[in-house]
């Protein structure tokens, strides 16, 4: 419950550069945890916002494999707004931050490599109560 903005880390994708095109491999110990569940979010219209809540144990890491997009947190204190736009660079959120994306540039796709498999009851998807669990 303690996290802040300042824990959120940017994570160099290793890259292998070719000229045939170039390959990011994510294993090992590029993500400080292990990963249960990937899912991504594609065909987001224009306008369109998704995130909107916090997770009370959940990590995530969010890579913009194509395109771009940004990444609004919030700490209960502090805001951040960042981009991703890079294949090869992830944003780790650690949990009990609050997020929304929005500004998704078209036919941008946003993979997520999170650490635990759906859970609903992780979720705060409502603002007050989320200031209300950073408050303890
Ligand atoms: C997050 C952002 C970046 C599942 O059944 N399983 C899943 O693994 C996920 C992610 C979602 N769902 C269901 C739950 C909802 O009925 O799909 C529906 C949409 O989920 P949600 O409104 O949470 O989607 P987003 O885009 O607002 O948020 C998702 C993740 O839920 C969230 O953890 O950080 O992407």
């Amino acid at each position: 419950m303690k996290t802040t903005i300042d824990d959120l880390k940017f994570i160099d994708i290793p890259k292998i550069i070719d000229h045939r095109g170039n390959i990011s491999v994510i294993e090992n110990d590029v993500l400080p945890y292990d990963i249960k569940r990937v899912y991504y979010l594609y065909d987001v219209p224009s306008g369109a916002v998704r995130g909107g809540h916090a997770h009370k144990n959940l990590y995530q890491c969010l890579i913009a494999l194509s395109g771009s997009f940004d990444v609004l947190l919030n700490d209960g204190v502090n805001e951040i707004r960042i981009t991703l736009n890079k294949p090869n660079k992830g944003l780790l959120i650690p949990n009990a931050i609050w997020r929304e994306l929005e500004d998704f540039s078209s036919g941008s796709v946003c993979l997520v490599l999170a650490s635990d498999v759906y859970k609903e009851e992780d979720y705060i998807r409502d603002f007050h109560d989320f200031k209300s669990y950073k408050a303890y």
